[in-house]
């Protein structure tokens, strides 16, 4: 008897999303949207985490925030020449080159925009700056799971969600980067097929590549 002391019962472990049918209705009924699954390995994943948490976070926003590249000015949603910080460091800009060969974007990413969600932290509905950035916009999943919910532009009544695995790429581009909103609700957990999934710290990095118009050019 005192020997089942040695065994710890294991705790019951909350059910896992199976996202990956319900994702791919969502890239069916949204043209441009696309989700790859595991885009980097876990070793890839920490590694990248740990060069974040090394960089200086930016708090004027409800969620921390880095930029790379060009700084965003959400106010007056712009970006021009006088933005631009500068070269993205190295470990940014070997991801943007292999977003760019694995053919996720079309050009080599210049700007990147880190965002931290705590739990109950979210991103309201969006479309990202169309005179700003140019059509393909990329998204890699870090730490939690997430649902990033799409809002139909033309039908608000049309709203799909998109399970966020880490390690995950979401690709916006066409209808799915001009004609859809998207966003992340601000609380704790996340419902799916009917059960709550509790989130943990999410960090996402964001590709863009800014236009710049000639007559801002110095
Ligand atoms: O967290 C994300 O995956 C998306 C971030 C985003 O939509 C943005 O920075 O505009």
């Amino acid at each position: 008897m005192e020997q089942l002391t040695f065994f710890s019962v294991p705790e019951p472990q909350p059910p896992k999303p199976q996202p990956s049918r319900k994702n791919n209705d969502a890239v069916t009924a949204i043209p441009g949207l696309h989700y790859i699954k595991d885009y980097i390995n876990q070793d890839q994943h920490d590694w990248l985490l740990d060069r974040i948490d090394e960089q200086q976070w930016l708090d004027d926003l409800k969620r921390r925030v880095q930029h790379y590249g060009f700084k965003y000015d959400y106010k007056a949603r712009k970006v021009n020449h006088d933005m631009r910080i500068g070269e993205l460091p190295e470990w940014l800009k070997s991801l943007s080159q292999k977003l760019y060969e694995d053919k996720h974007m079309p050009e080599v990413a210049d700007q990147v925009i880190i965002n931290e969600y705590q739990p109950g932290q979210g991103i309201s509905s969006h479309i990202d700056c169309e005179p700003c950035f140019k059509d393909t916009i990329v998204s890699l999943s870090l730490g939690s799971d997430c649902v990033m919910n799409f809002t139909n532009k033309f039908d608000k009544a049309k709203k799909i969600p998109v399970w966020l695995a880490p390690r995950s790429l979401v690709v916006l581009s066409g209808k799915a980067r001009r004609e859809w909103l998207h966003g992340i609700a601000a609380r704790k957990w996340d419902e799916w097929d009917g059960e709550k999934y509790e989130r943990q710290r999410r960090v996402s990095l964001t590709f863009r590549k800014v236009i710049i118009r000639h007559n801002e050019v110095p």
